[in-house]
């Protein structure tokens, strides 16, 4: 049948759908051209992170036939949201969005299937009690976060060498679904081995700044800490800033594990201050490219399309050092 025509019937399929009340369950379908309007709701662009991110967005752009619309939160929900609204004024074909935190961004995904626009979520997601993929918008593009918590306990309770290990948590940004996903993974595994304990757990907004000056304050609260858990790299690399401002040697009396794979944090794996880094991958430009295709051609699209990860320790860092960020 003529693509054209599906799409139509499609359309009219909902017309009706709306006019007799129903919900309108699928997400808006997208028509197979040659070049498509791209919006990429950036977050914030202040860590090596992001920027790999943005980049590996813009470097598929023109081969996948992506005339990219690119903004930057700045670090704020709320101007994410009107970037995204902004987007939807301007007609683009399709919105790739990691939405800074689960809540605020949740109207504005489902303004933009009102609009008749495809989201992709990728890296990031919004609260699935709420909206649904499948329906609300195409899929989840991104990892397990869970899982990478998870993993980062289970490498803690296999290599620390002490009687009692007394946590130290430095979590994401509040309310984003890495920072809540990445707790629960690890605080779980962590509550059943009575070897260990969590004395503090707070948020440093996954910023090396913020992770610096949460661990200084902890630090004096908290003394006795040998363990420091960051939700990313780049406040695990604040901390032993923190770390070392306070004479302590992390890698010897404080063990760091994290969460992403930053250059900076396999280097601190080679001079022996961190111990692990579970992968969190940021080149997004390719798999987005491709579950886009996919979803033009009329494919299903699973609801969340799973990045499997690695993890860095001293055994590899140093070879995988020269691919990082
Ligand atoms: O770990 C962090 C970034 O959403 C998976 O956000 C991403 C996280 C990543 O700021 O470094």
């Amino acid at each position: 049948m003529d693509r054209r025509f599906v799409l139509k019937l499609t359309a009219g399929a909902a017309a009706v759908a709306f006019g007799a009340g129903l919900a309108f369950a699928a997400p808006p379908p997208l028509e197979k051209k040659d070049s498509y309007k791209v919006g990429f709701a950036q977050t914030e662009s202040n860590n090596p992170w992001r920027i790999a991110e943005t980049k590996s967005m813009q470097d598929i752009a023109e081969s996948c036939g992506w005339q990219l619309v690119y903004t930057d939160a700045a670090g704020s929900a709320a101007k994410q949201v009107a970037d995204v609204d902004s987007m939807i004024a301007q007609g683009v074909d399709v919105i790739f969005l990691p939405p800074r935190e689960e809540q605020p961004l949740l109207p504005a995904v489902m303004r933009a299937k009102q609009a008749g626009i495809p989201v992709f979520l990728i890296d990031r997601s919004v609260d699935p009690n709420v909206a649904k993929a499948g329906e609300d918008y195409v899929t989840f593009i991104g990892s397990d976060f869970v899982d990478q918590g998870r993993r980062a306990a289970e490498w803690l309770k296999e290599n620390f060498q002490g009687d009692k290990g007394v946590i130290i948590e430095l979590e994401g940004t509040t309310g984003s679904s890495p920072a809540n996903d990445r707790k629960k993974g690890f605080d779980e595994a962590i509550a059943a081995d009575d070897r260990f304990e969590i004395v503090a757990s707070q948020t440093g907004d996954f910023a090396r700044d913020k992770g610096r000056q949460v661990m200084e304050t902890l630090l004096q609260a908290h003394p006795d800490v040998n363990v420091v858990y960051a939700h990313n790299d780049e406040m695990a690399i604040g901390a032993i800033q923190a770390l070392e401002a306070a004479g302590r040697k992390p890698g010897e009396d404080v063990t760091v594990v994290s969460i992403d794979g930053t250059r900076d944090a396999l280097q601190a794996i080679i001079d022996g201050k961190m111990g692990v880094t579970v992968e969190s991958s940021p080149f997004f430009g390719p798999i987005s490219c491709e579950t886009m295709k996919k979803y033009a051609e009329g494919q299903t699209i699973e609801p969340w399309v799973k990045v499997e990860d690695r993890i860095f320790t001293k055994e590899n860092a140093a070879e995988h050092i020269d691919e990082a960020y």
